[in-house]
């Protein structure tokens, strides 16, 4: 890379911010600790079967409950030279029965400190108000998304987040990834609240048809409501900005023909746009509209107003992989669970080989495969259809399987297929910005090893290896290239000597 080196050549701008991300469920730990209230990921991980290694996230890597924990993960990011912190503020933490009962004042206290502290440091807070996890209460009452009352108590706990931390936290997303957890949560049945009809996963008692869409529905109108809040009530004296966060897959047409082209097209309506058009443009993709009809959700005209008026200072984008696209629509694709070949995805099969050959090197995981070129048509998609509004890569990493039982090892510390993965995909930013898009930052999924979900502890996306019987984190070779990498880029000094700093031994 010619850039690197050279910072006055840089191209990304010198306000940009450089960091890693985390989520509430998968770093706090702190189960029901100082009034923290269940959420909906306790109750389904506390359910035998549920989660690979039977784990879950009770301790997790204890970003909570040791407030030195908490000092030593922010020297991490010092150490680093990172500018900015992604996290989520548990919402269970706050409204322990959501707005049925009171304030927890002990999980407003834990995130003052959180967030003072990094202030201090200068680091900036970059707060997602919901990362999956909800309060259970929401659940048991009226069936939390699936319900329009939903709306009621997002805006209230938006409404709560932004009067106590709104002074410091400039920068605010609504929700991480509800395509993801609608998909999984209503249409697969793999995450909570397990629901799904049988043609699509394991389970009978849900709608796996219908059911997403109206939990996307209702978080639309949520999302909606609490950036109305924040705009009527806090923006101008707070000064901050507010956005959402999508899972965004890049979808490569498998050819050239027209049919794979409408299908690529297809498949990022019913994965993205479903929830970006609406909360920008008032209305679902008119592809979804003529496949779906009465089936998708419409919005009064009312609503529509509010959609518009609200809108998104932001598009946070978490971006991993690419997949290839073939029509489903027009031919014959095969089916399977997940796949995307129903009609509720659009009928575009979702597939990672053509002609045999993947579309990238594969990991770990059956999802990610490594095309760094997808990260760069997934911003020019983004950029193009909703007019280079500002965006923030809010996630991007790699993931290896877990290696514990042969201790920490070399191997373990040397990642040198996370920093390929990385350098990569850092290069796609770099090169989008040069042609012109509007991206603000960058967060690295992930600073620390962590609770990946229903994968338990079996998957590693730290830059950091934790040992989870001792937690103690120890730097891999990708903490130092992450390090070296924003000093190349923003001329700033690498705070200490990097031979002490990331000895392995
Ligand atoms: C992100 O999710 C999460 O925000 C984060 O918490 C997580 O730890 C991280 O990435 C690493 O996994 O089945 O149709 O949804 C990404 C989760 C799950 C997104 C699989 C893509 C496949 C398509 N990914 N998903 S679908």
């Amino acid at each position: 890379l010619p850039l690197k080196g050279n910072p006055n050549a840089s191209p990304f701008p010198s306000n940009f911010l450089f960091g890693t991300a985390s989520s509430s469920y998968q770093f706090e730990g702190a189960f029901l600790s100082d009034g923290k209230g269940l959420n909906n990921w306790d109750a389904f991980t506390h359910k035998p079967g549920n989660i690979l290694d039977g784990s879950n996230g009770d301790i997790a890597v204890d970003h909570y409950h040791r407030y030195q924990a908490m000092i030593e993960d922010l020297d991490l990011m010092q150490r680093i030279g990172v500018n900015s912190y992604r996290f989520s503020i548990s919402w269970a933490r706050i409204l322990p029965k959501g707005r049925f009962g009171s304030v927890n004042k002990a999980g407003i206290m834990h995130y003052n400190k959180l967030i003072n502290t990094l202030l201090l440091r200068g680091i900036q807070p970059f707060v997602s108000l919901t990362h999956y996890d909800i309060p259970q209460e929401l659940e048991n009452r009226y069936g939390a998304w699936l319900s329009p009352q939903v709306q009621e108590d997002f805006k209230y706990y938006a409404d709560i987040c932004f009067k106590y931390f709104g002074d410091r936290v400039k920068y605010w997303s609504t929700f991480n990834e509800p395509n993801v957890a609608v998909i999984r949560g209503y249409r697969t049945g793999v995450y909570p609240p397990s629901r799904c009809s049988s043609s699509f996963g394991n389970c009978t008692d849900g709608d796996s048809e219908k059911e997403p869409l109206i939990a996307a529905h209702n978080i639309i109108l949520s999302h909606a409501d609490a950036v109305d809040i924040y705009r009527t009530k806090y923006q101008k004296q707070q000064g901050g900005s507010i956005g959402i966060v999508m899972n965004a897959i890049w979808y490569e047409p498998i050819s050239e023909f027209l049919e794979n082209k409408q299908a690529a097209e297809r498949a990022q309506a019913f994965y993205m746009n479903w929830f970006l058009d609406p909360i920008i443009m008032g209305k679902y993709p008119e592809v979804m509209q003529e496949i779906l009809g009465s089936n998708l959700p419409a919005f009064s005209n009312h609503e529509q107003e509010k959609l518009k008026r609200t809108g998104l200072d932001f598009i946070g984008i978490n971006h991993y992989t690419s997949f290839y696209v073939r029509d489903c629509m027009f031919s014959v694709c095969e089916q399977g669970p997940g796949t995307g070949s129903s009609k509720t995805e659009g009928f575009a099969l979702r597939t990672a080989t053509k002609n045999g050959v993947s579309i990238g090197k594969p990991t770990a995981l059956d999802w990610l495969y490594v095309h760094p070129q997808g990260m760069e048509k997934m911003i020019a998609y983004i950029k193009d259809r909703y007019n280079n509004i500002p965006m923030f890569i809010t996630e991007n990493g790699f993931c290896e399987s877990d290696k514990s039982e042969k201790g920490l090892t070399e191997e373990s510390l040397n990642d040198a297929n996370r920093v390929e993965y990385l350098s990569g995909y850092l290069d796609a930013v770099a090169e989008a910005l040069r042609k012109g898009a509007d991206i603000r930052g960058y967060f690295l999924w992930s600073l620390l090893d962590n609770f990946e979900w229903t994968l338990g502890y079996t998957i590693r996306f730290g830059i950091h290896h934790v040992d989870y019987t001792t937690l103690k984190r120890t730097p891999r070779t990708s903490a130092l290239w992450y390090q070296q990498f924003i000093a190349n880029h923003t001329g700033s000094k690498i705070l200490m000597p990097s031979k002490t700093t990331f000895q392995h031994h």
